[in-house]
């Protein structure tokens, strides 16, 4: 008999947390028992998953008796304050914030890439960022035969990244511009417009006049990847696309790499679907994948700048394998045991 679990989602109602829901329905997870958590805003709000109206609990201290999984989404502050305590009850967290991705005992998983790291945890494992699991998916399989130096990459990411508060702005602008009133717009969630407008600003500026958004790229990379030697140069960019982010990436190796040899190795590497024939404006776009769970890579060519080099445009949907997917993935691995 198939064993089933007892599930907590915590972020329940937010894009990822509802995306969550879905993944776990669409993947057939084995729930014995959904328990969907957020704050007090929500408690009393009913989700359908399987046909069924689930109320939505207050997030406490107690939400954790007999949950075995919990997958959270609900900020990074409220993973520091509820994740140890879950674990501590005994239920395995797999946490979506960027709160413990870079602590040395919290195995940070992306499962094409690094699984056997699922089995180091002491509680906690943690989701990377969803810019960073893209590009590891598509370039791991490049690593292993050609040994990548250094990752050049500049990022077009949805405003579903920053959760439904900002999908609602992008709408109501795109709604004031369109009705010729500009000036009543008032950014919230962005420190800009971001209707018909980019923000080369993610997350919070560091004193290296990086963002924040951009050191997890670098510091995600080597640790998913176990290489520390990887050079990763990033610039994150906040595009007016409600759902989908996309990658220009640069990579140079030590070995001598070709377009033709990474088309056929992308072509059989896990959760990649390779898109790329220019001859007929075929290559992956935002527009297409929003709703699918693979990362797709197209625009594969030499560079032709530097003796080992290839460029590439890699898309993915950043709620599902950036986020959601990507997190019942951890989970399904976990429960396999292998
Ligand atoms: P969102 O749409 O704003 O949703 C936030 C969720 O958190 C809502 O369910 C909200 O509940 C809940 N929440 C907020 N404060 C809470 C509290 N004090 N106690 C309990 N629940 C609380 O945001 P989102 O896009 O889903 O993202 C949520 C988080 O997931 C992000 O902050 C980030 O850490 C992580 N994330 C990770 C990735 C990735 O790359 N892996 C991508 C996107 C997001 P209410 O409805 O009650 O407000
Ligand atoms: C907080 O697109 C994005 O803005 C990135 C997703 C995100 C994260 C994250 O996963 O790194 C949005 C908001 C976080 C965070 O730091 O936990």
């Amino acid at each position: 008999m198939l064993t089933a679990y007892h599930v907590a989602v915590v972020g329940a109602t937010g894009a990822v947390g509802m995306e969550m829901i879905n993944v776990l329905s669409q993947r057939n997870f084995p729930v014995e028992s959904l328990t969907l958590l957020a704050s007090e805003r929500s408690a009393g709000k009913r989700l359908e998953y399987n046909g069924k109206h689930i109320a939505v609990q207050k997030l406490t201290a107690d939400s954790f008796k007999g949950i075995e999984i919990a997958l959270f989404s609900a900020g990074a502050s409220v993973s520091k304050e509820f994740a140890p305590i879950a674990a501590k009850a005994g239920t395995v967290v797999v946490d979506n914030s960027s709160a413990f991705r870079m602590e040395p005992d919290v195995p940070l998983v992306v499962p094409e890439v690094n699984p056997q790291d699922i089995f180091k945890h002491k509680g906690i494992i943690a989701n990377p960022n969803c810019s960073t699991i893209q590009m590891v998916v598509a370039l791991k399989p490049l690593h292993d035969i050609f040994k990548i130096k250094r990752i050049v990459v500049s990022t077009y990411q949805a405003v579903s990244g920053t959760g439904k508060k900002a999908m609602d702005e992008l709408a109501e602008q795109t709604t004031k511009m369109f009705s010729f009133k500009p000036e009543e717009i008032k950014p919230r969630v962005y420190p800009h417009r971001i209707a018909f407008n980019c923000l080369p600003q993610i997350d919070v500026f560091l004193d290296n006049g990086y963002t924040k958004e951009e050191m997890k790229m670098v510091n995600e990379t080597r640790k998913i990847m176990g290489d520390d030697s990887i050079n990763v140069c990033p610039t994150t960019v906040r595009v007016p696309v409600f759902v989908g982010h996309a990658e220009a990436v640069n990579i140079e190796t030590q070995k001598p790499i070709t377009p033709e040899e990474a088309r056929r190795i992308l072509a059989a590497a896990p959760g990649v679907k390779v898109e790329d024939d220019p001859s007929q404006s075929v290559y992956p776009m935002q527009i297409n994948v929003a709703g699918t769970d693979d990362v797709f890579v197209g625009r594969i060519r030499q560079d032709i700048s530097i003796p080992n080099g290839l460029n590439m445009w890699i898309v993915a949907d950043n709620l599902r394998k950036g986020a959601a997917l990507n997190a019942v993935q951890i989970a399904e691995r976990l429960i396999a045991g292998r």
